[in-house]
């Protein structure tokens, strides 16, 4: 008896590996809890956002943020983490700085922007440097220029979830079970 309910259960997994759900997750600029820092990370603050315009790259407007009071040749870090549920399907990631930015996701460097313009960067394909869990984004960013250094970002995750199994897959568990039932009343008699 115990090997047949075995079987049904082996057979219930097998045809319960259907299509996971999937999440879907959007970070932006005007995300709640991105941090700065002006002393190259020895502190934190919450990160000031005095635009009064944002970054339009790869098509989608991204709220920027823009430190104020910060002096020339000042490199500014902006640091955001996020946590991800699941294995991830799909990130991509697009950026936008005033000058320049070095961005790295989990200490993986995405990019090294060094032409001394503001402007774009992306789409990146970043699903290899994230993962289950915790996660941060840092941002380096500098200009030459007096007290311009904006930053935007956008970043876009699917995560695969978690496995469910099927309605019909129950079903057919049900019918099972409910067969194992009879065939135990007839033993019975
Ligand atoms: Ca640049």
């Amino acid at each position: 008896m115990k090997s047949k309910i075995l079987g049904l259960l082996a057979v219930a997994a097998f045809a319960g590996a259907g299509p996971a759900y999937a999440t879907f997750y959007t970070f932006t600029t005007n995300s709640p809890g991105w941090l700065m820092s002006t002393d190259n990370g020895a502190s934190y603050v919450p990160a000031t956002n005095g635009a009064s315009g944002n970054y339009v790259p790869g098509g989608v407007s991204m709220p920027s943020l823009w430190p104020l009071g910060v002096f020339e040749n000042t490199t500014v870090l902006f640091k955001f983490g996020f946590t991800l549920d699941g294995p991830i399907t799909n990130a991509t990631l697009w950026t936008a700085q005033d000058d320049d930015a070095l961005v790295k996701l989990n200490d993986f460097t995405v990019f090294n922007d060094t032409n001394g313009l503001a402007g774009g960067s992306g789409p990146f394909d970043v699903a290899s440097y994230l993962s289950s869990g915790s996660n941060t984004l840092l941002a380096s960013v500098r200009s030459t220029i007096c007290c311009g250094r904006g930053f935007a970002a956008l970043l876009k995750v699917e995560t695969g979830g978690l496995s469910v199994p099927e309605p019909g897959t129950l079903a057919l568990l049900g019918l099972g079970l409910a067969g194992l039932g009879l065939s135990r009343g007839r033993k019975a008699n």
